[in-house]
């Protein structure tokens, strides 16, 4: 049986649902399941079935237990407008009152409640990682771990339904997506023993190696106080302040002016569990691991100037690249991996420390071993009862997982309950929908805010006799969650042991493991973050630091900031390079990336037929292929345009094709559109020689036919350059892009930091 592809088929479905005309299938993202009409309708009729990408958290009650009712009956439905109480109403464009022009009536309870309701439609923000983007998923155990852990979940073949939410970590919940930062990556599995969450980030490892200095690095890299600016980036002041006085960040703030600072996408970063975590068997032996996510799509990133536009253009751009491409039938992957320690009293391994979050193991000395496979397969259908609402705890485990005494961890344990209280307004908030769990609850926690769940009998203490001594404690064997009774025992003192004191040696062997293009762009990420401090003394005492990553590095920094290098303080360490960091040298699948085709020049632009095939080709490759035309409408009638001249902008597609040189569009003057300021008299329309500058400059895939030769010289892009494909027809030049796209970027157009000596 012919198999269609399943991005073709997914978007295929939707359009057919959309046009109802069977016609070539549109983009995801259309705002319902059926288009509106072109009148405002006046029958009442039942509301629209969501979009079939959509789907809200599994019907349980608040104690855990499947409802087995269908999810549209825990939303509102139904033809006619009622109020909180499912009266109906006649209307709600008036307020009531003493005549059309009298005063408004203080009887008027419909206006009360709705502008009452709205009035406390926002909670607060979460305190870090406010803004985010969640999708609900399923993730098989592969039972590879199952000799070193009984966690039921990560039995063989075992399914278990999950919510992922991603994040920025200093943003408010408004600002931009693309922003130079660490990425949240927490995942909350229903588990058929409990809920457990994994709590995790994109890079492994932490600012600082205690939990009691969270609030300062969050209070230094947010905002300055005074005047609440700059939202959501670490390039001022206090943040280099506080970095270059406690030098335990130093790795972590590598890291985030590394590329993994600014993904390409959130289907295509790691996530790390960051802390060592304990494993334990149904004998009771323990090992301890760290938690990796490995993208089935690879590690790839923005480069700056693309992260900094699309603040701009589509600070929606990583939310929008998650529900498009499931909507589109591109379901993201990852396979959740462990690396595997004996779990001794020194707790290291091969000399690291495994209690500090602020180093890694490389790899290469313990490589990650594959115990599972997430897929992340529908959207929200509600993102403030989902996503808003979704409350994660790293103390959310399941028997055969536990933690270890990082100091980092212990303050966590505390803090996730802790901020649920005033974000999510009470003790409760695991009975909101997204937070319950999939397995019964007998909690005999009674009462509080919002309590939803309406508990029978008389007894709610232990021990009792008036409920037949119910609920009764369980034993391992009936699946109770024992603690590993560890031996303790210790001064008590505040201090950190002496291991934590190496600040620099992994950060040295993070930069010595960057290829020369990704050492480039750490040099130019630390030039513009000091560049952009008012302070000298913070950017001297900041090279300060670089010295004692690398010489090369602080020199080059130094001179960007027009300042003397310094030496380093303590000699560096050298480490053998860790491939495994550097996100360059391989190949991987292009699913699901975005190709710009721009139609060519002549009436009608160019072949439309041609045009058709190319596209065609493109969603059979699993692509999404957008359609830039002068304007909107369908090309030859068939073909639709997605994007525009007006709309286009480089930033939003992996790689450009153009099928010939347009001339100038009807609207290419300033006036109408600034980005083609002072361009209609030029041959080639100033907007799309302004998308192949920027795609060139950004080192993407470049493909052209037709007369696109002209328009590639035109924007002074040169025929030979790497990754610029001239060809005489569409598809034979798809062929290549495609091939180009599986390294992500043309990394030969990058200059190879010749300089860095
Ligand atoms: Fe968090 N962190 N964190 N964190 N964290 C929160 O919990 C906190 C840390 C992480 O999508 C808060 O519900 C402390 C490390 C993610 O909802 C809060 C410390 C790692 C998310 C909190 C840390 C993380 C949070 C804010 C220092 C990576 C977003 C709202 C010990 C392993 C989860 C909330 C989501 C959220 C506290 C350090 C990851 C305040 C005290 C290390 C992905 O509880």
């Amino acid at each position: 049986m012919e198999q269609s592809h399943p991005i073709r088929s997914a978007v295929d479905k939707v359009v057919g649902a959309v046009t109802g005309d069977g016609g070539p299938a549109e983009i995801p993202g259309v705002p319902n399941s059926a288009p509106p009409s072109l009148e405002e309708p006046t029958e009442p009729r039942e509301p629209l079935p969501p979009k079939p990408d959509q789907s809200g958290p599994d019907t349980f009650s608040p104690t855990g237990q499947p409802t087995g009712a269908p999810q549209a009956k825990v939303a509102q439905d139904g033809a006619y407008l009622t109020t909180a109480q499912g009266l109906r109403l006649r209307d709600t464009d008036h307020s009531l009152k003493a005549g059309p022009r009298g005063p408004v009536l203080l009887q008027d309870h419909h206006l009360r409640e709705k502008v009452m309701h709205f009035d406390h439609e926002r909670i607060p923000e979460r305190v870090v990682h406010a803004r985010g983007a969640g999708a609900h998923g399923v993730f098989r155990g592969y039972g590879a771990a199952s000799n070193i852990t009984k966690a039921a979940f990560l039995g063989k073949d075992v399914e278990t339904p999950v919510f992922v939410r991603f994040s920025t970590v200093i943003g408010s919940r408004g600002s931009a997506d693309t922003v130079r930062d660490t990425r949240g990556f927490a995942t909350k599995f229903y588990t058929s023993e409990g809920v457990f969450d994994l709590v995790g980030n994109n890079i492994p490892v932490f600012f600082i190696q205690d939990a009691i200095k969270f609030p300062d690095v969050i209070h230094a890299a947010k905002w300055h106080p005074d005047r609440e600016i700059p939202q959501a980036q670490t390039a001022h002041d206090t943040f280099w302040d506080f970095a270059g006085l406690h030098t335990e960040a130093t790795f972590h703030t590598l890291w985030n002016m590394s590329d993994r600072g600014i993904p390409r996408s959130y289907r295509m970063m790691e996530g790390f569990g960051v802390h060592t975590f304990r494993l334990v068997d149904a004998e009771g032996a323990t090992t301890l691991v760290k938690f990796h996510w490995k993208p089935k799509l690879g590690v790839h990133s923005l480069v700056w100037e693309e992260a900094q536009l699309l603040g701009g253009v589509d600070p929606d751009f990583h939310r929008r690249d998650l529900a498009d491409a499931i909507e589109a039938g591109a379901h993201p992957q990852w396979e959740l991996g462990i690396q595997v320690f004996p779990d001794t009293p020194e707790q290291t391994f091969e000399g690291i420390d495994l209690l500090d979050s602020t180093k890694i193991v490389p790899e290469e000395l313990a490589p990650v071993q594959r115990i599972g496979l997430l897929t992340l397969n529908a959207n929200p259908a509600n993102f403030f009862a989902e996503t808003e609402q979704v409350a994660f705890h790293v103390g959310h485990l399941v028997p055969g997982i536990d933690v270890t005494d990082d100091p980092l961890l212990a303050g966590r344990l505390f803090s996730y309950l802790d901020t649920q209280i005033t974000r999510l307004a009470g003790p409760n908030f695991a009975q909101i929908p997204i937070n319950r769990p999939h397995a019964p609850v007998n909690d005999m926690l009674r009462d509080g805010f919002h309590q939803t769940a309406v508990h029978r009998g008389v007894a709610p203490y232990r021990p009792n006799s008036l409920d037949g001594g119910c609920p009764f404690t369980a034993g391992a064997a009936e699946g109770a969650y024992v603690e590993v009774p560890l031996e303790v025992s210790g001064r008590k003192v505040r201090e950190a042991p002496a291991s934590y004191a190496d600040h620099f040696s992994q950060a040295r062997l993070f930069w010595l493991s960057m290829s020369p293009v990704e050492r480039e762009h750490i040099i130019a990420a630390y030039t513009f973050e000091l560049g952009k401090c008012y302070e000298q003394a913070v950017k001297e005492r900041y090279l300060g630091v670089l010295a004692n990553i690398d010489s090369v590095l602080c020199r080059q920094v130094a001179e960007g900031l027009g300042l003397p290098a310094p030496a380093a303080s303590q000699p560096l360490a050298d480490s053998p390079p860790s491939p495994a960091l550097s996100q360059i040298g391989q190949t991987w699948p292009a699913d699901g990336r975005i190709i710009g085709i721009v139609a060519g020049d002549g009436d009608g632009n160019g072949d439309v037929a041609a045009l058709g095939a190319v596209r065609q080709a493109v969603l059979d490759g699993g692509l999404v292929p957008l359609i830039i035309a002068p304007t909107g409408g369908k090309l030859g009638g068939t073909l639709p345009v997605q994007r525009t001249f007006v709309t286009a902008r480089s930033v939003e597609f992996d790689a450009l094709l153009v099928a010939g040189a347009p001339a100038p569009g009807k609207d290419a003057y300033g006036a109408r559109d600034a980005k083609a300021a002072g361009g209609a008299d030029a041959p080639v329309d100033p907007r799309v020689l302004l998308l192949i500058a920027e795609v060139y400059r950004h080192g993407k895939p470049l493909g052209g036919w037709g007369t696109a030769s002209q328009a590639f010289s035109e924007a002074g892009v040169p025929a030979q350059a790497p990754g610029v494909l001239l060809g005489d027809d569409g598809t034979s030049v798809l062929r290549e892009t495609l091939e180009l796209l599986g390294t992500h970027r043309v990394w030969d157009r990058f200059p190879a930091a010749a300089s860095l000596t």
